[in-house]
């Protein structure tokens, strides 16, 4: 894989990972097999790692043990978690622009569910220009390449499907599960834990997807008081609402799991994640505002249908189905009267 032949850096990153799935001491001899480097190279790559922070025992005849792991981001950190050679498609920046943009320039190439991760964004992206804040060594932002060979709008709906996949990983983790505010906001307490933006490439010829990208961010470890003054009454993090800091090597790994078995599932088994969407959204039963090219209409939201879209009854009793834009919920978040 291109992107992970970094030479000493992989080597350290292979070492962690070994290290961190397994619990007791594995030899040195071990370590340099499995990799096919030196023994040397392993001593260097475990005085790298110290040097990170890593708490590792070492005991002649023995090998090396791992006590301690701060709370780093990295290749080996989140690949300890997976099986097999899925890591081989998993790529952790420290710092990008844009997860999102990072696919959509490097994209030619890159397999079906290959993976970007950073540990924080300089320029983190929102819907319709929106912007994401993404803060160092506090969350997961991860975008994900699908190449799925169908129509634009038989794709529309993976937004929704990944919504599931996150509150499903957040939960495993946490063992708290978010809600979904329509169409794309993981909440937990009425504010918004993690964002999700689904970006496409259309081939103009034939209409068909050329490859899509799917960003989520999830605020794990922040504070009350790391959130920006202005995002500060919407944003929350799975820390402040279940008082517990989550490894976020671990949470990376099971939202690229969960993720990957959305898109193993979809489209075929809709009505489960159709039924979990509808349990897990509370935007259903409330009033709501809608909010469409800077136009706002109240209606009251009724229920999700089979396409993910929302039906709402307008106050003259009409009603509506929506399929994109903006649904605030009274009582929550970009809700004013
Ligand atoms: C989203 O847009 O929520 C989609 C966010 C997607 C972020 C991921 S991170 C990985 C990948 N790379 C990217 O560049 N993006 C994706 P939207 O529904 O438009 O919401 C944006 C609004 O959420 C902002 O205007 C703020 O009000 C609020 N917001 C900004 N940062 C937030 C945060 N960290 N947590 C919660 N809310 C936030």
């Amino acid at each position: 894989m291109r992107y992970n032949e970094h030479g000493d850096i992989m080597t350290k990153e292979k070492v962690l990972q070994i290290l961190k799935q397994n619990i007791d001491y594995v030899s040195g001899e071990e370590i340099s097999g499995k990799l096919n480097i030196s023994r040397a190279a392993v001593n260097s790559a475990v005085k790298a790692l110290r040097n990170e922070g890593y708490e590792i025992a070492s005991v002649t005849n023995r090998g090396y043990k791992l006590n301690g792991s701060p709370d780093i981001l990295s290749w080996g950190s989140v690949c300890a978690n997976l099986t097999g050679d899925r890591g081989e498609r998993v790529l952790v920046l420290s710092e990008t622009e844009s997860t999102n943009t990072w696919l959509k320039n490097e994209e030619a190439g890159l397999p079906d569910g290959f993976v970007v991760i950073a540990d924080s964004q300089t320029k983190g992206r929102g819907r319709m220009g929106r912007s994401f804040s993404s803060p160092k060594g506090k969350g997961v932002y991860l975008s994900i390449l699908l190449r799925p060979s169908c129509l634009p709008s038989d794709a529309a709906n993976l937004t929704a499907w990944t919504a599931v996949a996150i509150c499903d990983a957040v939960e495993k983790v946490s063992g708290a599960r978010p809600q979904i505010k329509w169409i794309n906001d993981p909440v937990m307490n009425g504010k918004k834990i993690s964002g999700i933006l689904t970006e496409m490439s259309i081939e103009g010829e034939s209409g068909r997807i050329q490859y899509v990208v799917i960003g989520i961010g999830v605020n794990a470890n922040n504070e009350s008081d790391d959130f920006p003054d202005d995002i500060k009454d919407v944003a929350t993090s799975i820390y402040v609402q279940t008082g517990n800091k989550v490894d976020r090597g671990l949470l990376a790994a099971e939202m690229i799991k969960a993720l990957d078995k959305m898109y193993d599932s979809w489209p075929n088994e809709k009505e489960k994640y159709l039924s979990a969407y509808r349990k897990d959204c509370i935007t259903t039963g409330k009033d709501v505002k809608l909010i469409r090219n800077g136009e706002e209409r109240k209606a009251f939201a009724k229920e999700i249908d089979d396409d993910f879209a929302l039906v709402v009854r307008l106050p003259d009793g009409r009603e509506e189905t929506v399929f994109t834009g903006e649904a605030s919920v009274r009582g929550m978040y970009g809700y004013t009267d």
